[in-house]
C-alpha cells in the first residue's frame, strides 16, 4: 500500500478546524487532525507546502519511520506548529492502518485495558451560585468528574466563563480580545467555591479547577494546600511551565494533584516534570503532541513516576483529536481522565462519528480505524474565519499570560 494524495481541509463550523486527509493507492483514507487554536493557517501551510510533498509514495504502516523523517527530517523540531502537522500526519496513518487490518484504533495500541474511559465536562458560571446550578446540570447529565469555573468578584473578566450564559468557546473571531486579572481576588475566591461545591455535592464528585497558568509557584502552592480539604481530582497550570523546576516549590506545600501539559508538544516538555514526581497528570493531547506514536511513548515513560494521563479535550481539538484520545484512553494502563467538552451541533455534522458519552464516560466505538469521518462538502459551507484566544493584563496594564 502506497500513499497517493494528500489533502487539507480547513472548515468553521462555529470555531476552525484543519484536517489532513491522507488517501491511498488502495482506496483506504485516514483523517488527522491538525488544529492549532489560533494559528491555523500556519499549521495547514506547514502541512501543504513542507510535509505533503515528502509522504507521497511512502508505506503509510510505516507510522515509526514516517515519524522520525518528519520529526528529525525537519531539522527544525519541536514546538507547536510543527508538532501539530506531525500529529496529523500520524494520526491519518493510525486512521488508514486499522482499517487496512479491520480493527479499532485501540486494537493496534495494546487492545482494551478498560471497557470505557471516564471523561470530565465544564462547569461555568458568572458567580459561585450559576457555577453551582452548572455542576447540578452537568451532574444530572451523568457526569462523575466536573471541572469547576467562575467569575471572580472584582474582575471584569476571567478564564473559563462563557459569556452571557453561552457555550464557552475559548477562541473569538476577529482580532485578541484583552482581560483583566489579578490574583489575590482570585486566591480569595476559590476555596470558598469549592467549600460551597462539596457542601452541596458531597465527597463523591470528582472535582477539577483549571488556573490557566496564571499564578506564581508560591501562590500555587497556596491555593493547593488551601483546596486540600475539598480533595480535588487535580489542580491544572498552576502556573507557566516553562521553569519545570517551578512545581518542585508547589510540591514541597501541597498534596492536592497537580496536571499540566496542554500548551506542551514533545516529552522534552515534561521531561522532569515527570521524572521527579512533580506532577500526577500530564495534559499533553494527540493532536498537539506529534501523535499517537509520540503521545504513547510520553505515556509510557510516565507510567514509570506513577503519572497518569489526562488528555486535553476542548472544543478546539477537533472530533478527529477526540476520536483518537478515546483510542488511547481505551488501550493504555495509566490513563487518568478524558477532558470532555462537547462540540456544537455543526461541527458533529462535518465530522460524523461513533464515539459517545455513556453515564460519566465515553467509547470511542468498535469500528475500523478511528471511527470519525469528514464530510467535506458540509465542511465547505463554514468558510474559515481568523480567529484569536484573548490576551491577559494584570489590572496595571501588564501583559500576562491568558
Ligand atoms: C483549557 C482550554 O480545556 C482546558 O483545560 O485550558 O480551554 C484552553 O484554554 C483552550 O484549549 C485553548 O485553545
Ligand atoms: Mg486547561
Amino acid at each position: 500500500m502506497k500513499i497517493s494524495a494528500a489533502s487539507v481541509n480547513i472548515t468553521s463550523p462555529g470555531r476552525n478546524f484543519v484536517t489532513l486527509k491522507i488517501q491511498t493507492d488502495e482506496g483506504i483514507d485516514g483523517l488527522g487532525d491538525a488544529t492549532l487554536n489560533g494559528r491555523e493557517l500556519s499549521v495547514a501551510s506547514y502541512l501543504n507546502d513542507h510535509v505533503i510533498p515528502c509522504i507521497i509514495g511512502r508505506d503509510p504502516f510505516q507510522t515509526e519511520d514516517i515519524w522520525q523523517y518528519l520529526y528529525r527530517g525537519a531539522y527544525w523540531r519541536r514546538g507547536p506548529v510543527t508538532m501539530a502537522a506531525v500529529a496529523a500526519v500520524d494520526v491519518a496513518l493510525w486512521d488508514i492502518k486499522g482499517k487496512a487490518l479491520n480493527t479499532p484504533v485501540y486494537n493496534l495500541l495494546g487492545g482494551k485495558s478498560r471497557e470505557s474511559v471516564l471523561v470530565y465536562c465544564h462547569a461555568t458560571g458568572s458567580d459561585t451560585d450559576h457555577a453551582l446550578e452548572d455542576v447540578a446540570r452537568h451532574r444530572e447529565l451523568g457526569y462523575k468528574a466536573i471541572r469547576v469555573q467562575s467569575g471572580i468578584p472584582g474582575l471584569s473578566s476571567t478564564y473559563g466563563i462563557a459569556k452571557s450564559g453561552g457555550k464557552y468557546e475559548p477562541a473569538e473571531r476577529g482580532l485578541p480580545s484583552e482581560f483583566a486579572w489579578a490574583a489575590e481576588p482570585y486566591l480569595r475566591h476559590v476555596p470558598g467555591l469549592f467549600a460551597r461545591v462539596r457542601e452541596n455535592f458531597g465527597e463523591e464528585l470528582c472535582l477539577l479547577h483549571d488556573c490557566h497558568h496564571r499564578l506564581t509557584p508560591i501562590d500555587a502552592a497556596r491555593l493547593g494546600k488551601e483546596l486540600e480539604p475539598f480533595h480535588l481530582f487535580w489542580l491544572e497550570d498552576p502556573t507557566t511551565a516553562e521553569l519545570q523546576e517551578g512545581f518542585k516549590l508547589i510540591r514541597q506545600h501541597t498534596t492536592t494533584p497537580i496536571a499540566v501539559g496542554e500548551v506542551f508538544n514533545s516529552i522534552w516538555d515534561a521531561h522532569d516534570l515527570i521524572r521527579n514526581q512533580w506532577i500526577d497528570f500530564i495534559r499533553m493531547s494527540v493532536v498537539h503532541a506529534g501523535g499517537l506514536t509520540h503521545l504513547k511513548k510520553i505515556a509510557d515513560f510516565a507510567a514509570l513516576y506513577h503519572v497518569r494521563t489526562g488528555c486535553h479535550g476542548a472544543t478546539d481539538l477537533s472530533p478527529v483529536t477526540m476520536a483518537a484520545a478515546l483510542h488511547f484512553g481505551m488501550a493504555i494502563h495509566n490513563f487518568g481522565i478524558q477532558e470532555h467538552m462537547p462540540h456544537n451541533g455543526e461541527t458533529e455534522a462535518v465530522f460524523p462519528h461513533s464515539y459517545e458519552f455513556v453515564d460519566g464516560n465515553m467509547v470511542p466505538g468498535d469500528g475500523p480505524g478511528l471511527g470519525v469521518d469528514l464530510d467535506e462538502a458540509l465542511a465547505a459551507k463554514y468558510p474559515y474565519q481568523r480567529a484569536y484566544l484573548p490576551v491577559n493584563r494584570r489590572l496595571d496594564g501588564t501583559l500576562t499570560d491568558w
